[in-house]
């Protein structure tokens, strides 16, 4: 039997990576995250590389090309993931597809159009959505100076997140209060995973 591919979103300051990191270590899964392989991390790809630039504020880009190369990011990731979740192992997420959505979407991009790179990856057992006002998101730890960390553009940002979530079939979009405490978000994020029925089969529906 295949691994379940869990992924969570939210808003930056959500709570994503502490959320993600006490779920892997609560499924045993492999924790991953988007956007992956940056400088930051132990492994690079040159992809990975021009999108830390571009978030640090270091290299400008066209909207629609930096679109482009978060979703080539996820797209040179899988392989990685079909292998793993074939090898019986879960995974848990930090962002996906929907933030390229939700992101480009807040820039003016068209719904349709910034859809369109991601459709074919593997689509999630399930996606937890962090819900917290942006006001409360904007008081965690503080904006710093990465692109996209300001109270106007995360307003954006949840408008097109709920949008997703009107696209979304049912029972593969669960919203979750970010706003408790790390304890009780983690118990709530665990209780989702649980409640899924196991995956059905060896092959992953296509995302879209
Ligand atoms: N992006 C990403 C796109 O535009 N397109 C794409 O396709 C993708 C994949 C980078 C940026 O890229 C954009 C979106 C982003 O703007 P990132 O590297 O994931 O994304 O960076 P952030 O989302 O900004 O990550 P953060 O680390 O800021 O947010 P998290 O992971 O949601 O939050 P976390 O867990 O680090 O917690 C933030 C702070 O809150 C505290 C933590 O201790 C920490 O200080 N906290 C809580 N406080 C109170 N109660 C709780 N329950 C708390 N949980 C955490
Ligand atoms: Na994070």
């Amino acid at each position: 039997m295949r691994g379940l591919f869990v992924v969570v979103e939210g808003l930056d300051r959500a709570g994503k990576s502490t959320q993600v990191s006490r779920l892997a270590s609560a499924l045993d899964a492999k924790a991953i995250k988007f956007p992956g392989n940056i400088p930051r991390e132990d492994r690079t790809t040159a992809i990975g590389k021009m999108i830390d630039s571009y978030l640090v504020q270091q290299s400008e880009l066209d909207d629609r090309a930096i679109h482009l190369l978060f979703s080539a990011n996820r797209w040179e990731a899988r392989q990685g993931i079909v292998t793993c979740l074939e090898s019986g192992k879960n995974i848990v997420c930090d962002r996906y597809a929907f933030s390229g959505i939700a992101y480009s979407c807040a820039k003016g991009l068209s719904y349709q159009w910034c859809k369109a790179p991601d459709v074919g990856l593997p689509e999630p057992d399930v996606t937890i959505f962090l819900d917290l006002s942006v006001e409360e998101a904007s008081r965690r730890g503080g904006y710093g100076e990465e692109r996209y960390e300001s109270v106007s553009m995360q307003s954006k940002v949840r408008e097109a997140f709920a949008q997703i979530r009107k696209d979304m079939p049912q029972g593969k979009w669960v919203v979750v209060d970010a706003g408790k405490s790390v304890d009780e978000v983690a118990a709530e994020c665990e209780s989702v995973v649980r409640s899924l029925a196991k995956p059905s089969s060896a092959s992953l529906a296509p995302l879209f």
